[in-house]
């Protein structure tokens, strides 16, 4: 599917980290920039971070106009991304609802809805019998916090992540980015304040462009180049139950009883939590999360209750104070950070990748990420987009 080359000498530019958002990052350096000699190192195999761990819930219903902008333009690049990169990445517009269980829910989403509208997005409030006819397996009254109505998006949906990977991948691969598994970065060199290259687990690679992509592990790589990065790493956990005959078709979110689901077109039941209430690089599950999220389930879902669990797992997600992600320069020449996505960076992929490499080709941020640099951590100019992040951070 791509080549596996041994890493050359140099490189005009490198991104360290080969999940969804470094590779789409090199593949529009490579078709929208002209750079050629790009190299995509990864500690692991493609995809194998939190884009092969994700629940792949895509939306871009954020509260602010920055968000927004940012979330919407990468939603748009999914509705033709199977068509950009000639490989089916599943992408689902099966819409994405936010349940509403009491007052506060209610007025922060139809703020948002409201917000929403003005950014031309198709965000909509519907009632409890809009959501019963939507979804007819969902107890919304005999529950401890009963559903009183949604936000819903309809062009919201799914896709299949290992595709995004692999599609990303293949295209960049065949304009010559060399992809590089199995190589670690150790550490990020700098020189009078320019960068100059990473020691790897394969040797030294020189380049006077890096950008880092490397999610809940950022903030290491920042350290090694004398970098502090205001991130916390914390595990974000998901399930899978035994595959059935097709119940859901549409995903729904829960704040408030904190279980998420949509089912894929195998017929597996994908569940998540909200994250580990500690710092950790645990990539494992753990039972009281499958504890609570189940419990959480089977209250709004009782025809769940019989259903066998299949897998669980965990992934590092990286989490900024605003909940809002960094796409930056930073005080180093050369050196770019993509990082912070927290719970929900799956749905930027695409959106990411493009305003990153315009980001490190121009040195200067694109428009659309301006606001989510790095100063803004200094200045105050935060993004808040905790509500909206509807997954607890
Ligand atoms: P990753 O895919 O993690 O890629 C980073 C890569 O960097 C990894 O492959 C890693 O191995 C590599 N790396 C790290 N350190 C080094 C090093 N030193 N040298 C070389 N390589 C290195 N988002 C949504 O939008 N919707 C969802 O439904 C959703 N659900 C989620 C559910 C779970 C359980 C988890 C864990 C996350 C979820 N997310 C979701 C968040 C989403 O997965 C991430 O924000 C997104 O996938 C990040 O993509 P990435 O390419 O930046 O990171
Ligand atoms: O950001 O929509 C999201 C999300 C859903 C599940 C995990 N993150």
């Amino acid at each position: 599917m791509w080549r596996s080359p041994e890493p050359k000498k140099s490189y005009e530019a490198i991104i360290i980290g080969g999940g969804g958002h470094g590779l789409a990052t090199a593949y529009y350096l490579s078709k929208e920039h002209g750079i050629k000699n790009i190299a995509v190192i990864e500690k692991g195999w493609l995809g194998s971070g939190n884009t092969g761990r994700n629940t792949t819930i895509i939306r871009s219903n954020y509260l602010w106009n920055e968000s927004a902008f940012l979330y919407d333009h990468s939603l748009k690049l999914w509705e033709n991304l199977s068509s950009e990169l000639n490989y089916n990445v599943m992408f689902s517009q099966r819409g994405v609802m936010n349940l509403a269980h009491n007052e506060h829910d209610i007025k922060e989403m139809k703020r948002r809805i409201s917000a929403n509208r003005l950014n031309g997005l198709d965000s909509l409030w519907i009632s409890k019998n809009e959501i019963k006819k939507l979804v007819p397996i969902m107890n919304t009254d005999n529950l401890r916090y009963p559903v009183l109505g949604a936000a819903f998006q309809p062009r919201g949906g799914v896709a299949r992540h290992d595709a995004v990977a692999w599609g990303f991948a293949m295209r960049a691969d065949e304009m010559g980015v060399d992809i590089i598994q199995n190589c670690e970065v150790k550490s990020i060199k700098t020189n009078n304040g320019k960068v100059e290259g990473v020691e790897t687990s394969k040797g030294f690679i020189r380049s006077n462009k890096i950008g880092v992509v490397a999610s809940g592990h950022t903030s290491i790589l920042a350290a090694t180049a004398g970098i502090k990065l205001p991130l916390q790493s914390r595990p974000l956990q998901a399930l899978v139950s035994e595959p059935i005959k097709p119940i859901i078709d549409t995903v729904v979110m829960s704040n408030a009883v904190h279980a998420y689901v949509s089912q894929s077109d195998k017929g597996e039941l994908v569940i998540g939590a909200g994250t580990d209430g500690y710092n950790s690089f645990t990539q494992r599950g753990g039972y009281n999360i499958v504890e609570d999220t189940i419990r959480a389930m089977v209250e709004l879902y009782p025809i769940f209750g019989k259903m066998k669990m299949l897998r669980q797992w965990g992934g590092i997600v990286d989490i900024c104070p605003d909940a809002s992600p960094i796409i930056s320069k930073t005080s180093i020449k050369g050196l770019y950070f993509n990082c912070g996505w927290g719970t929900g960076g799956f749905k930027a992929t695409p959106g990411s990748g493009d305003l990153f490499a315009h980001t490190i080709a121009n040195d200067e941020p694109h428009k659309l990420n301006a606001a989510f640099n790095l100063n803004r951590f200094v200045s105050g100019d935060l993004v808040d987009e905790h509500g909206a992040a509807a997954v607890a951070h």
